[in-house]
């Protein structure tokens, strides 16, 4: 679908509920940049920048990067970025990261995947990711053509680090606490769109029928 205006989005959801696998299907339907906090800072780490040797061991415990350091670092890369329409995934998971996102952009429309955390600790114990793309595959959902290589590259798939089940557990924890209420603060400004269930085929269709009524809607009210 081409977009008649730059259109804000937002994806949300717990560790493992399918923000980047629905990203991926929305990028394919919908011309927006995506754009995964989580994706950067890998990328970061994997390339041993200063900011990326600073943030590991945050992401390998499991903790969440500390919110001023986040918000500098999606906020100049959103500048880079300006006039294209795009997708957050994995930013704004505070409260106060979403303040600092709304200081500087009006989000049209937030998409939050419920999917119950039994489902996503057994999802992740057979998680198998891209670094460089932010690729994912599921030994058992959408496994890569040849075992252990990236479809697209054939480089090597790793498992990530805070993929254990204590980490898991922590990141769990972190958004009850930290990304839970960010929700609710989406929900007072009337865009949060909440799509439940345990099965990404099953969620996604609604997730793209939603966007391509609310798309054709910011449209004619631009128009
Ligand atoms: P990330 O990278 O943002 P999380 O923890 O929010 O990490 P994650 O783990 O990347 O989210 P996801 O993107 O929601 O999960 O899920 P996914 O990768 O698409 O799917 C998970 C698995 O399930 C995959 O293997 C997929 O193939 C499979 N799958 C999908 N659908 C199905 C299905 O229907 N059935 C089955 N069987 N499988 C399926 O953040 C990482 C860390 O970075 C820092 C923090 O330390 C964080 O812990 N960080 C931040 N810190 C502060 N502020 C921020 N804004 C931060 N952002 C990142
Ligand atoms: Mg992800």
């Amino acid at each position: 679908m081409v977009l008649q205006r730059v259109i804000r989005a937002v994806i949300m959801g717990p560790p493992g509920s399918g923000k980047g696998t629905v990203s991926a299907r929305i990028t394919k339907s919908f011309e927006l940049k995506h754009l995964s906090s989580g994706d950067i800072l890998r990328s970061n780490i994997n390339a041993k920048t200063e900011l990326g040797l600073l943030m590991k061991s945050c992401l390998d415990q499991g903790q969440l990067v500390p919110d001023a350091v986040m918000s500098r670092l999606i906020l100049n890369d959103l500048r880079t970025i300006d006039s294209s329409s795009w997708l957050l995934d994995g930013y704004p998971r505070t409260v106060p990261q979403a303040e600092a996102l709304d200081h500087a952009y009006t989000v049209d429309t937030v998409i939050n995947l419920d999917v119950p955390f039994q489902t996503i600790k057994e999802r992740l114990t057979s998680r198998w990711t891209h670094i460089p793309s932010g690729r994912v595959y599921n030994t058992d959902f959408n496994p890569p053509k040849v075992p252990g290589l990236d479809d697209v590259t054939g480089e090597p798939l790793v498992q990530r680090d805070d993929d254990r089940p204590d980490t898991v557990t922590r990141r769990l924890k972190s958004y009850e606490t930290q990304t839970e209420p960010v929700l609710e603060y989406y929900r007072s400004k009337g865009v949060l769109e909440t799509f439940t269930g345990t099965e990404t085929n099953k969620i996604w269709p609604y997730v793209e029928a939603f966007l391509h009524r609310k798309f054709s809607s910011l449209s004619q009210r631009a128009a």
